[in-house]
């Protein structure tokens, strides 16, 4: 392998818009011959962490695991894109700890409250606000955003490629 590995870590609200970034980074980076590794609740919340809810203390296990994993990812030379929540600093910065600062992207994927709940792309604000969902992020529980992401990026000002755009020019003089 010709690349370094290192985790591009994507925090944002449900539905702000981290998952359609990544798969599109991802794409890019395939073609260049970069290995990747896409991290999210499909294959993380579902296998290694089916026994974790969305309780402060689960959220903090979660983020925990999902560190260590990608850990061992990153030393393989691998670019992992992790699309979760990760909703406080403290989280945030447990992760960075232990994945390593020198291999740590923070990518936030800044969209309002507002904005993620008019798109409400799996109907769960709508559960949420009818008292279906507890804990959800947003409406009962906090988002804190970060205060000094490596790449900011505003999804209701800027289109999908133009965020790619900036996460894939940040990355690349650190990969190769
Ligand atoms: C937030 C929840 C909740 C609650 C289920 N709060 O749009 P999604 O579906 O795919 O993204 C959300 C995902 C969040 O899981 P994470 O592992 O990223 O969260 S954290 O980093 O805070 O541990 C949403 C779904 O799971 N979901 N219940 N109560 N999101
Ligand atoms: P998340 O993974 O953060 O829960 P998602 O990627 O599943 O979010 O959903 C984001 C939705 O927002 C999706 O329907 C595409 C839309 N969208 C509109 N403008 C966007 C932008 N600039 N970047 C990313 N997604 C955008």
């Amino acid at each position: 392998l010709k690349q370094r590995g290192c985790v591009l870590w994507f925090t944002g609200l449900s539905g702000s818009g981290k998952t359609t970034i990544a798969r599109h980074v991802e794409q890019e980076l395939a073609g260049k011959g970069v290995l990747t590794q896409v991290l999210d609740g499909d294959n993380i919340r579902t296998g290694i962490n089916n026994n974790l809810g969305f309780g402060e203390e689960d959220r903090v296990e979660n983020i925990r695991r999902i560190a260590e994993v990608t850990k061992l990812f990153v030393h393989c030379g691998i670019v992992t894109l992790n699309c979760f929540i990760s909703p406080t600093r403290e989280m945030r910065q447990m992760a960075k700890d232990i994945v390593g600062a020198d291999d740590f992207v923070e990518v936030f994927v800044d969209t309002s409250l507002y904005e993620c709940e008019a798109r409400d792309v799996k109907g769960l604000y709508k559960k949420a606000r009818a008292g279906e969902i507890p804990n959800f992020t947003g409406i009962h529980e906090p988002f804190e955003s970060p205060l000094d992401p490596d790449v900011h990026i505003v999804t209701e000002q800027q289109c999908v490629s133009e965020c790619v755009s900036s996460v894939i020019s940040f990355v690349i003089p650190r990969i190769f």
